[in-house]
């Protein structure tokens, strides 16, 4: 098991688009592991394998109160959507940012299992905000992109003041645009 470093917006590798995972197979389940501790750990309801600098469509989410309802997704496609709903959202590559954001308010998701078994799974509330929040991680897109112009630049220049106080170990750093 590992803790794995979490990249911090604007780092530009946010932006990679992952890629399908062709098999799988230990080493992903092994990711999978990795990044449920790190999601544990933060402590998060979600991580997506972009937010540990690894870009392959591999998730993992628990939304449960007792942190013990572990998800993984691999691969994952929304097959359906319905309705609307503002949510109001965190994310650890974005930290101490909250603002709310529209997206569907029920979704039905098709992924591999840790077994590299297909499932479907209808979820609403958190659930489907998290996995819509995850699958745009994968898509090199991160939820401060869906605010105004305005809000992005007061982000940004937030983000910077926090990093001089604490700056990201490594060279996760980078010139604020
Ligand atoms: O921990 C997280 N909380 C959260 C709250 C509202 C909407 C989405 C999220 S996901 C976030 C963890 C994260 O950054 N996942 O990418
Ligand atoms: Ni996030």
């Amino acid at each position: 098991m590992a803790l794995l470093h979490i990249l911090r917006y604007p780092d530009e590798r946010l932006h990679t688009v992952a890629s399908l995972v062709p098999q799988v197979d230990d080493k992903i389940r092994q990711l999978i592991k990795d990044m449920a501790e790190t999601m544990y750990a933060a402590p998060g309801v979600g991580l997506a394998a972009t937010q540990v600098d690894v870009h392959k469509r591999v998730i993992v989410i628990d939304v449960s109160e007792t942190r013990d309802q572990l998800k993984a997704f691999i691969n994952p496609e929304l097959v359906a959507t319905n309705g609307e709903s503002d949510f109001e959202e965190g994310c650890l590559s974005v930290p101490g940012i909250f603002e709310k954001v529209r997206r569907a308010e029920r979704i039905t998701v098709r992924a591999l299992d840790t077994e590299g078994k297909p499932f479907t799974l209808q979820a609403d509330g958190l659930l489907a905000v998290c996995i819509q929040h995850e699958m745009d991680h994968l898509e090199g897109k991160v939820f401060v992109e869906y605010l105004s112009r305005l809000k992005q630049q007061r982000i940004l220049k937030k983000l910077k003041k926090q990093d001089q106080r604490a700056p990201a170990p490594e060279g996760a750093r980078r010139a604020v645009l």
